[in-house]
């Protein structure tokens, strides 16, 4: 660090004036101001200040213009002249473009920071509006000190990322004594099936469940769920074809005290009207107490996800199961999901193992995912 000063003047605005006759007014920092008496007959104040001085790499303009004008001074004939006179005022012209642009936020020094924050954002796929959410509230909540901390910002970053996940851990839990219906939709081959046997397997064990299957129009798919139950210890299948078929059953599972019903349905566009409307018209009975869960694969591309969430939303879904993470690198796209709709997360599912790969939701899973955070995206 190069050092400056003292530097006297008999006002704090002569001392800044004789700063900035020798150096850029960017291009240094007072760190001391001092005020003495001297004189002894007539006595008087003098300013002086201290510092170091700020070396800001020259851009490609300034040091063309300075070559120039070297070159002026040795050039000897007065056409010569006149060209490079023509091309200084270019040069002048470019460099005042330059520094106005370095007043747009966005474009300053600083913002340097900013910029790598929103290429890790870009990294991660979380969607530009996101993104420039986040860069606007950095420039208008940051002062410029903390801004020129990358590793404090990328922990500021991460808090707010981590304010905007949404999760709903508590699907098993309620009242005791409750039959607790959980309800899997969701397009077709997502997955809501095999959640299903993973569910049961790794969290319902030691509960009293039952298997419900309304999937009346995939071939074999019944076969498929009752193979599954007897994985799951012979657990009781069912297949429910129509309204009275879920009253009658729905009503032997609260006789027999259930603990849980899990509800598979068949996979299906809800812009496919008429099979929507049977799959809602066969849920019906069970409306009141059913817990619906979305199933959406972690991969899917985020105009998707939106069309999804909102086409399914006539069933009044909890939140979203997110499926095949296994298959997904990157988890902005279901961030910016959480963000825009509030639907919380419920599970992850991780792999094909219908035994395990399923995880109750949480932020952690999330943040450690993101890539480029170092240390600051790093939980427990
Ligand atoms: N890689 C990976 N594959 C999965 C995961 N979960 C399910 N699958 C696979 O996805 C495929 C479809 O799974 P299903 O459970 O039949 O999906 P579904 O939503 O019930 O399908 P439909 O009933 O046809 O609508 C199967 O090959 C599963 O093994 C997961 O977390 N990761
Ligand atoms: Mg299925």
């Amino acid at each position: 660090m190069i050092t400056f000063g003292p530097i006297e003047g008999s006002s704090e605005e002569e001392v800044r004036s004789k700063l900035n006759s020798l150096y850029t007014p960017n291009g240094y920092k007072i760190t001391k101001w001092k005020e003495n008496t001297v004189g002894i007959f007539r006595k008087r104040t003098v300013h002086s200040a201290e510092g170091y001085l700020i070396f800001e790499e020259k851009n490609p303009v300034q040091k063309s213009k300075e070559e120039l004008l070297n070159s002026l001074a040795a050039s000897k004939s007065n056409a010569e002249n006149r060209e490079m006179m023509a091309t200084i005022k270019n040069l002048d012209e470019q460099l005042r473009k330059l520094i106005n642009r370095r007043d747009v936020p966005g474009e300053n020094q600083w913002d340097t920071n900013v910029l790598e924050i929103r290429s890790l954002l870009e990294k991660n796929d979380f969607t530009p509006e996101y993104i420039n959410e986040i860069c606007v509230r950095i420039h208008e909540t940051m002062p410029q000190s903390e801004v020129r901390r990358l590793e404090f910002l990328k922990e500021k970053v991460i808090d707010w990322i981590a304010q905007d996940i949404r999760i709903e851990p508590s699907v098993f839990s309620g009242p005791k004594g409750f039959m607790k219906i959980l309800i899997f939709l969701g397009p077709t081959g997502v997955g809501k099936t095999t959640t299903i046997v993973k569910m049961a397997a790794s969290f319902a064990s030691d509960m009293n469940f039952v298997l419900f299957t309304t999937d009346n129009y995939k071939i074999g798919a019944v076969d498929q769920m009752e193979r599954f139950a007897e994985l799951l210890n012979n657990a009781k299948c069912a297949v429910i074809r129509k309204p009275e078929d879920m009253k009658v059953k729905f009503w032997e599972a609260s006789a027999f005290e259930k603990d849980l019903v899990f509800v598979d349905t068949p996979g299906f566009s809800p812009t496919h009207y008429t099979l929507a409307a049977e799959v809602r018209t066969i849920l019906e009975p069970c409306k009141a107490e059913a817990y619906p869960m979305l199933l959406i694969p972690a991969y899917t591309r985020f105009s998707d996800m939106v069309r999804i969430t909102e086409e399914f939303e006539p069933f009044n879904y909890k939140g979203i199961v997110f499926s095949k993470f296994d298959e997904s690198s990157t988890v902005g796209t279901i961030i910016s999901l959480m963000k825009k709709t509030g639907k919380p997360a419920l599970f992850y599912t991780t792999g094909q193992n219908a035994a395990a790969d399923i995880e109750t939701a949480t932020k952690e899973f999330l943040l450690n995912k993101l890539i480029g955070f170092g240390s600051a995206g790093q939980f427990r």
